[in-house]
Parts: structure tokens; sequence; C-alpha cells
């Protein structure tokens, strides 16, 4: 396994992990440089950058060099398709929407990007991704059919198959904005029967939203909205101590 990968197994030996999403169609590179700047600083684990739309070609070069520029935290890309890759990220969580209903979001996306991951020797983590009720913005995109909030046994299932698939991490996305977080129900019997990691995002806004998720068996945590929309860069400061008092325990 390659050197972020490695830095998230050994970190997760100590203790559970919060990534800070920046999407390239939301922030400007100097507001994702500061953002990254102070989460280095009150103790997120790494970045991830990406979106649903818009965050590809010059626009997403441009916000992960400002973050390279500005902290020494892993960048991870969370592509929306194969326009989501920048050269300039360390790494990129290759990813298959195995609940899509469309294939290019389960195999075609990845066929058509996987020659640009090796050209710029960014480090590919495979994982499932597998869209939540309400779904949001990703789950309309991805053509997914969103697993029904309760349903956690329909999620179990995807996540397990992921892992026979080879798959080294699991994310369970409730879509980004989302008005509830993925039930803690559902990631306490997620967490019950994979062995890989497991990664929750989608509508957590709260330490104890965060802290829930973390206690059901989360073992990263994923914010983005709660800390770009904060309304400024003393709010999003503050939403990231928090978030990471949350998390972090
Ligand atoms: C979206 O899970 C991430 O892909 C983060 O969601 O923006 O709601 O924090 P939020």
């Amino acid at each position: 396994i390659g050197k972020v990968e490695r830095y998230i197994h050994e970190k997760l030996e100590r203790e559970k992990l919060h990534f800070v999403l920046l999407d390239p169609d939301d922030v400007t590179p100097e507001e994702a440089a500061r953002i990254a700047e102070m989460s280095e600083e009150v103790g997120v684990d790494a970045i991830m950058i990406g979106g649903s739309t818009g965050a590809e070609g010059d626009v997403l070069d441009g916000v992960v060099r400002a973050i390279k520029e500005s902290s020494s935290l892993p960048t991870i890309l969370f592509p929306g398709s194969h326009g989501g890759i920048s050269k300039y990220a360390d790494s990129i969580f290759f990813m298959s929407l195995l609940n899509s209903t469309n294939p290019f979001f389960i195999t075609g996306a990845q066929a058509l990007g996987a020659f640009q991951v090796k050209r710029y020797g960014i480090e590919p983590i495979p994982m499932a991704y597998l869209i939540i009720e309400p779904g949001e913005t990703v789950g309309w995109v991805g053509d997914a059919k969103p697993i029904p909030r309760h349903k956690p046994k329909i999620a179990a299932a995807y996540a397990l198959a992921g892992q026979y698939l080879g798959m080294r991490l699991v994310y369970l996305e409730a879509g980004s904005g989302a008005s509830q977080p993925v039930p803690p129900e559902m990631i306490a019997l997620v967490k019950r029967v994979i062995d890989v990691p497991l990664i929750v995002g989608g509508g957590i806004r709260t330490a104890a939203q965060a802290r829930a998720a973390v206690e059901a068996g989360a073992d990263i945590i994923v914010t983005g909205t709660a800390i770009e929309k904060a309304g400024s860069l003393e709010k999003a400061r503050e939403k990231l101590v928090e978030l990471n008092r949350g998390i972090k325990g």
C-alpha cells in the first residue's frame, strides 16, 4: 500500500480521523488555502478535494496547489468522475459507486481515469462508495438508487461486497448538505460486518452528530458544508475545533 493509506492506518491505531472536504466549485484557492492551514492547526488529518459539478481542470488544479502550498496535510482527490483528477494531489479515492444504476459510475469513469492516475503517480486508494438517502446532488448525478435510511442491512451487504471485491475502504455517504447524517444504526451494522476502515459523511454539522457517528463505529468522519459555509474564516475555525473535538473525544 502507498504512503497516504499507510498514514491513515497508522493514525487509526491511535484515534478516529477527521477529513475536511473542499469543493473547488464552492471555494476559491485562497479560501481553500486558509481552511487547509487552519485544519492542520486544529488537528484535522487530511484534506479531500472534489465535488459532483465543476470540480475539474484549472479550477481543481488551482485549489489543490493552493492547499499543497499552505499545509502539509495529505491531499486526497474525491472525484465525481474521471474529470476530478489533478496531478498535484498526493492520492485519490479510487472509488466505485456500488449502488449506482449506471455502469459509468461503477467502472466506466474509473477506466477513463486509470491511465491518468498512473501517469501522474497519484496514489490510488480503492474505495466502495455507497449513497444513502437522501443522497443529495451526488445521488442524483451518480444515478444512484439511494439505500433507504431504515434498511441498514442493505448497506451492510453492499459494504461487505465491496470488501470482498478488494476495496480497502467503505464510505457511507448521505450527500453533501444532507438534512440528516447517515443513521447511527446503519453505521453500527456496517461496522460489525466489515474489517476495512469505515468513512462516514454528509450532513454532519455538529460535534454531537460527529460523536454519534464515531460511537456507532465510524473510523473517519468527513465534513464539508459546515466548514465551507460557516460564514467567515473565524467561524470556520470555530467549527473545525468543535467538530474535531467531537471526533477525537
Ligand atoms: C460529501 O460527505 C461529504 O461528499 C461531506 O458532506 O458537505 O454535508 O459535510 P457535507
